[in-house]
């Protein structure tokens, strides 16, 4: 049994209690983990906090966290293929896409491991002799990080490495329901040779661990990633000990295809966008903007592919996506297409479960279209991180900037035209942290991630990624000090 990891110690949670994790792709067994509560919460936080105050990783150099990042990632190109099994296994998605996977996270612990080493202060001239001013970056202290189960081991990584990156300390609760990378990267931590108390890994449900990780007292921030609601309930439950809060809440967002777009392309990455992972990715397409002009023979066209896609489960090489992640999951996702219906949006395909024989111990959707979808339609405002495209039309630029923007969320976009200046306009104008042109879904660790509006707050990944975890201090030094009151002619001091 995998159990929790506390202050370099492997133990069961406080009441013995145990969860069993299943593959949603067949509902095959996979681990029995511990299932932490609230007392193995604040053991954790009590760990991490003795570490961060009296241990010795936030004193260490740059170059020797940068040194233990790298090692770490070295760890994880030697583990690839059993990390992208056990990926896969949690979460059902193809083991080329966890193999994938585990090649970016490589490349974020990579990444951070450059950023650490590059760390500097910078020096300020006052222009005075008796003055010596700096700048200088400090680790926050003790992180909560809580993760969610659609990129396991990548959304932790874009935490983990920045965090550690800055010597800070944590306490690590991934999804409740895709634990098993998390524990392989607590190994793979005291391998790199990371003291203990460090990092700590606290597994269990949200509702019972959550509360102590986000209001404790000895915690200094909470990064989160996951839905808008737990993200709201988050930020308010670290409000009274004004904790900084990073928060990654998902979205809703436009992929906007212009009549002068490439059509093939842009009918395979309409599909790509969107059905991905089954939708369960937080920047997924999910909301079509078609030109008017080209409206209808693209929705037959995109319809008609769509049921060309083959549904199955990680190993099958065949398969072009998988299963939906719990059985809960998929009942939401099927609540949310039955609204659409109520709303009058137009089914073109999907809205069922396949009745293949073969997908029948798998949490399963069709991918689904609806056309005649307007922004009015809560199918169309809210996420349902499914299979699930709704299609809405525009007349020009500036109807399709304004339907684009009319959403709570502002996590990513798209805009699909051969007109550069148009793509350029659109693109600067689109409400939201990332934007593609003539693409969708790639991304870089160099560049920062992260949601406008209700999408959250914070960036994950590029230079400001490392900004989240770390204070900044400016250090004022008179070297010349000699006695002298402020009533005596000199300046005031200013506050
Ligand atoms: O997410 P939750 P759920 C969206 C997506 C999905 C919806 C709900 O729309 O349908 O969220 O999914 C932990 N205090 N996204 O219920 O609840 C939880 O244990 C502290 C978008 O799975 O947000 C898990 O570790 N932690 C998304 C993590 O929060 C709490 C990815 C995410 O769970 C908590 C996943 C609490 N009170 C879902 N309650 C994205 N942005 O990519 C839960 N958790």
């Amino acid at each position: 049994m995998s159990e929790l990891f506390i202050d370099g110690t492997w133990s069961p949670a406080t009441d013995g209690a145990t969860r069993e994790i299943h593959c949603p792709a067949d509902g095959s067994h996979v681990a029995t983990v511990a299932e932490g509560g609230p007392v193995d919460a604040e053991a954790a936080v009590r760990a991490a906090r003795r570490a961060f105050d009296c241990g010795p990783w936030p004193a260490t150099t740059s170059l020797e966290r940068s040194s233990l990042l790298h090692r770490l990632a070295d760890l994880l190109e030697r583990d690839k293929q059993e990390v992208a099994r056990l990926e896969t296994l949690d979460t059902g998605k193809r083991i080329v896409e966890s193999e994938y996977d585990v090649d970016d996270i490589v490349s974020v612990f990579r990444y951070f491991a450059g950023l650490a080493g590059a760390e500097s202060g910078r020096v300020v001239d006052t222009g005075r002799a008796d003055i010596v001013s700096r700048v200088v970056h400090e680790p926050v202290g003790v992180c909560s990080l809580i993760t969610p189960w659609n990129y396991p081991l990548l959304q932790t990584a874009w935490k983990v490495a920045p965090a550690l990156a800055a010597g800070n300390t944590f306490v690590l609760k991934p999804s409740e329901l895709t634990p098993s990378t998390a524990i392989w990267l607590m190994r793979a931590l005291t391998e790199a040779g990371l003291p203990s108390g460090v990092a700590n890994l606290v597994l269990g449900s949200g509702a019972r661990v959550g509360p102590t990780l986000t209001t404790h007292p000895d915690v200094d921030l909470v990064s989160f990633t996951g839905g808008l609601v737990t993200g709201r309930s988050i930020m308010a439950a670290a409000a009274p000990t004004v904790k900084k809060i990073a928060l990654e809440l998902g979205g809703k967002n436009p992929n906007i295809v212009f009549a002068d777009a490439d059509r093939e392309t842009a009918l395979d990455f309409a599909l790509t966008a969107v059905f991905l992972h089954s939708g369960q990715v937080c920047s997924a397409g999910a909301r079509l903007l078609l030109e008017s002009s080209i409206h209808d023979e693209f929705v037959d066209e995109l319809v008609r592919r769509a049921e060309l896609i083959r549904l199955g489960g990680p190993f099958d090489e065949a398969a072009e996506t998988g299963p939906l992640i719990s059985a809960a999951h998929r009942e939401k996702v099927e609540a949310y297409v039955a609204a659409g219906l109520a709303e009058g949006a137009e089914l073109r395909t999907g809205g069922s479960r396949p009745t293949d024989a073969s997908l029948a111990d798998g949490f399963y959707y069709l991918p689904t279209i609806f056309a005649g979808c307007d922004a009015s339609m809560s199918v169309v405002r809210d996420e349902s991180f499914g299979p699930v495209l709704t299609v809405e039309s525009f007349t020009d630029e500036d109807d399709a900037i304004a339907q684009a923007n009319d959403s709570i969320y502002g996590l990513a976009g798209a805009v699909w035209t051969s007109n550069a200046g148009r793509a350029e306009r659109v693109a600067g104008r689109l409400r939201m942290g990332t934007v593609w042109i003539n693409d969708y879904h790639p991304y870089v660790p160099q560049a920062e991630w992260g949601g406008y509006k209700q999408s959250g707050f914070g960036r994950e990944l590029g230079l400001d990624g490392l900004a989240e975890y770390r204070e900044t201090k400016h250090i004022w030094h008179n070297i010349r000090p000699a006695p002298g009151r402020w009533f005596d002619g000199r300046k005031a001091p200013q506050s």
